[in-house]
């Protein structure tokens, strides 16, 4: 079944999206996310100048091969933009081979592991009282895990909290704008932010927390360890995951559970962190990571060292991105929680999906492949807009390192 054709198709109904549409000699087509928050042009140069052309001809059952061929084959391996092209013509595949044999995707992954896949919501506040409130909403709308960011007292800017109104969306229009941090501030606020969430919410509900890399080592090991009276399901990104032997410290001094990955792209990032069990969860997504194949091979070495899945999912993953990883949600056995920031009702005119939301979990139905699909039309209604994500800089102007 050879691969005839391939289109990208870049749109913004609300935030921007990148999507692979593959075409084959049978008529049926697969899609892939190939979005990547604040760069992704460069995705789409990098598809339709090095990847299309390449693709054609090849056949469209070989997702291995085709894999190993856009991976090894072109000399030049790794990093986000050329991972998130790969990530998106392995998932376009998986969602063709999915659809040729009528039949989910999660069927080719194993079968269900389960019926339903735990997510976490986001709560966040512009004061401690309001990401109280939005906790309370959350518990409301059904979620029993809820992620909670609140703005540092005396700091301007928290990363992850809304300051306007609306939903909370990282990326802002056009350059990135600068944003001050203080850690010393942030690390003394976090501890009574959350006494205070356990508090009013008592033990059962799952608290998570995002640090955004903006801790070095010894200090995070410090916010861990002070947080473990409130149990946290996780403390995400504690540090920035380049320096893997960084996780030791922390692992040294606390009991809280880490996740890490959300920027990660291949395996390799993560051996040290799963052969030393320096870490709980897998952050790093199929859109992100090489698709739903070298993310299996992932999540099965991650199992070997008692480790899960806690795939991002905030709102630059597309629809496509989101299905992608609710499909190995379901199907392998060491999944632990999914992300679930949910899309602007305008991204719903121009995708069609078929997971929902339900009492805290995901739900996938039985359409074949992914169970997505895109209305080009109405996709062409909303044109790219420039977007960027924050820098920080210290009270000092120092730009913030770690
Ligand atoms: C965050 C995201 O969801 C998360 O855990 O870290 O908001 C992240 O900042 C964006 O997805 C970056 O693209
Ligand atoms: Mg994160």
């Amino acid at each position: 079944m050879r691969i005839t054709g391939a289109k990208v198709i870049v749109c913004c109904p609300s935030r921007n999206f990148v999507t692979l549409k593959i075409e084959t000699e049978s008529g049926v087509y697969g899609l892939g996310d190939a979005t990547l928050n604040g760069r992704e042009l460069a995705v789409v140069a990098f598809l339709e100048e090095h990847c299309i052309p390449a693709l054609i001809g090849r056949d469209a059952r070989n997702i291995e091969d085709i894999w190993h061929y856009f991976y090894r084959g072109v000399y030049w391996r790794r990093g986000p933009v050329n991972m998130a092209a790969l990530s998106a013509i392995d998932v376009a595949l998986w969602d063709i081979k999915g659809k040729v044999l009528n039949t989910p995707v999660y069927n080719l992954l194993g079968g269900r592991s389960r019926e339903r896949a735990l997510v976490y919501a986001h709560a966040t506040g512009d004061t401690l009282e309001s990401a109280l409130g939005s906790v309370a909403r959350a518990v409301e709308n059904g979620y029993r895990a809820i992620r909670v960011q609140a703005a540092v007292p005396g700091s301007a800017d928290a990363y992850g909290v809304e300051k306007g109104k609306g939903p909370y969306e990282p990326a802002k229009r056009g350059l990135a704008h600068e944003e001050s941090w203080d850690t010393p501030a942030y690390l003394r606020f976090l501890p009574q932010l959350f006494a205070r969430v356990r508090k009013e919410f008592g033990p059962s509900v799952h608290l998570l927390h995002d640090v955004h890399h903006r801790c070095t080592p010894i200090e995070a090991a410090r916010l861990a360890k002070e947080l473990e009276p409130y149990h946290l399901w996780w403390l995400e990104d504690p540090v920035a995951g380049e320096l893997q032997e960084g996780l030791r410290l922390i692992r040294r001094h606390s009991t809280t559970p880490i996740a890490i990955g959300e920027v990660f792209n291949t395996i390799y990032d993560y051996t040290t962190l799963l052969t030393e069990q320096l870490i709980d969860f897998v952050r790093m997504p199929p859109a992100h990571g090489g698709g739903i194949t070298h993310l299996l091979k992932v999540a099965a070495l991650a199992s070997v060292y008692h480790i899960k899945t806690g795939f991002h999912g905030a709102t630059d993953i597309s629809p496509v991105g989101a299905a992608a990883a609710l499909h190995v949600d379901h199907a392998i056995n060491n999944f632990g929680i999914q992300e679930h920031m949910p899309h602007q009702p305008l991204v719903g005119t121009v995708f069609d999906v078929g997971y929902r939301f339900d009492s805290g979990d995901m739900y996938l139905d039985e359409r074949p492949g992914l169970g997505v699909d895109i209305d080009e039309v109405e996709a062409e209604k909303y044109p790219y807009q420039p977007a960027s994500l924050p820098v920080a800089r210290l009270r000092d102007g120092t730009l913030w390192h770690w």
